[in-house]
């Protein structure tokens, strides 16, 4: 788990590494899934934010989209869990070393049918982690059966019809209490690649549903999750404009048609209203947008809610600035005189 030097004449970031320090393993996923496009931008967000791939933490749950933590960051640690458990992994391991950047990837199998109990207590904590759930309608890595994100009418390949209604994901998270949360779709690499930088900066739960669809079982007509639907069907709330805090950057724009956010590291960002007024801090118009857009079978992409100053999950539990794995034990095992205190209380 190390970075190596760059040849000389390299392009490099401010931490002086080229991309090759953020790449990872060829993929094993089919040519064009979407998946691929995805790690190609988490890839390029983390090399051009600087983020030293050492210190990050790459956990999944199990699919073709668990899978994909293999193909970006190399040198970061990585665990691939149990199928939908990932959260509870997540919690124990940014609990027990906040200097770590967490990232998780999951699939819309393992987010919203076995795991979703689980991914409702990680939404509701606020765990500083960013969870992308790469959204495909399906379960590719079993041969492409309805997952729960499948619209309601939507048909498999064989023609088999969705009964049941889908579940949005993101309306979920931001009703429970995720501090950022943005849908996007894998073929937007400009969009996609602004949302991850921003959530790299957000210090909270960073929810992330991509949609990326499978090109081997869910790329059909009838399909709300195919590129063709997706492209047709897209509707950006505005654009994002993402200003790191190590570039000076000043940009003009006329006042009352954008929002300025400013994150938890000091970088900006900027979202130029498209249609209406939308304000993603206002968290009954997220709500608002989502239902409405899905009513008329689209979708609303780029960042849906964004809450920078809420208590992330390690303040609420008033821990110390230090990573917990690196307390030595006399700070972390109750004294003898405090443990027969406790023993004297409970006579
Ligand atoms: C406990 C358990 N139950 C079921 C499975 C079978 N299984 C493997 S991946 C998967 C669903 C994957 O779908 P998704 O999370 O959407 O990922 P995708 O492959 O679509 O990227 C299922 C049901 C399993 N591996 N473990
Ligand atoms: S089966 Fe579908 S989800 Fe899995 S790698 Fe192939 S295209 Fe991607
Ligand atoms: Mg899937």
């Amino acid at each position: 788990m190390s970075t190596t030097a760059p040849p000389p004449g390299a392009k490099t970031n401010r931490l002086g590494l080229d991309v090759k320090s953020y790449r990872g393993s060829k993929t094993t996923l089919c040519a064009g899934c979407g998946h691929n496009a995805i790690s190609e931008r988490i890839i390029d967000a983390f090399y051009e934010m600087g983020i030293d791939p050492v210190r990050v933490m790459k956990l999944s749950g199990i699919g073709c989209s668990s899978k994909s933590p293999a193909y970006f960051l190399s040198p970061a640690h990585g665990f691939n869990s149990v199928h939908g458990r990932m959260p509870s992994v997540a919690t124990g391991a940014v609990l027990a070393n906040s200097s770590m950047l967490g990232i998780g990837v999951s699939g819309d199998g393992d987010t919203g049918a076995i795991g979703i109990g689980q991914f409702v207590h990680l939404m509701r904590r606020n765990l500083p982690f960013i969870y992308i759930v790469e959204d495909n309608g399906c379960y590719g890595l079993t041969k492409g059966q309805f997952s729960p994100t499948a619209d309601l009418g939507s048909t498999l390949k064989t023609g088999v019809v969705n009964d049941l209604p889908a579940i949005d994901l993101c309306q979920l998270a931001i009703q429970l209490g995720a501090s950022f949360v943005a849908r996007s779709f894998s073929g937007d690499k400009r969009q996609l690649t602004a949302v991850l930088k921003a959530a790299l900066s957000h210090r909270g739960t960073c929810m992330i549903d991509v949609i990326s669809p499978c090109v081997t079982f869910n790329d059909h007509q009838g399909s709300t999750k195919s590129y063709a639907y997706a492209k047709e069907h897209d509707e950006p709330l505005g654009e994002i404009s993402f200003i790191p805090f190590f570039e000076d950057i000043a940009i003009d724009y006329e006042p009352g048609t954008s929002t300025e956010v400013t994150m938890h590291d000091g970088s900006r960002l900027v979202l130029k209203k498209l249609a209406d007024d939308y304000d993603p801090t206002d968290r009954t118009q997220a709500m608002q947008t989502l239902h409405e857009t899905a009513r008329r079978g689209e979708f609303a992409t780029g960042i849906l809610y964004i809450e920078p100053d809420k208590d992330d999950f390690l303040a609420t539990l008033n821990l110390v600035d230090e990573p917990l794995a690196a307390l030595p034990l006399e700070r972390v095992r109750p004294s003898r005189a405090a443990l027969d205190e406790v023993m004297e209380s409970l006579r």
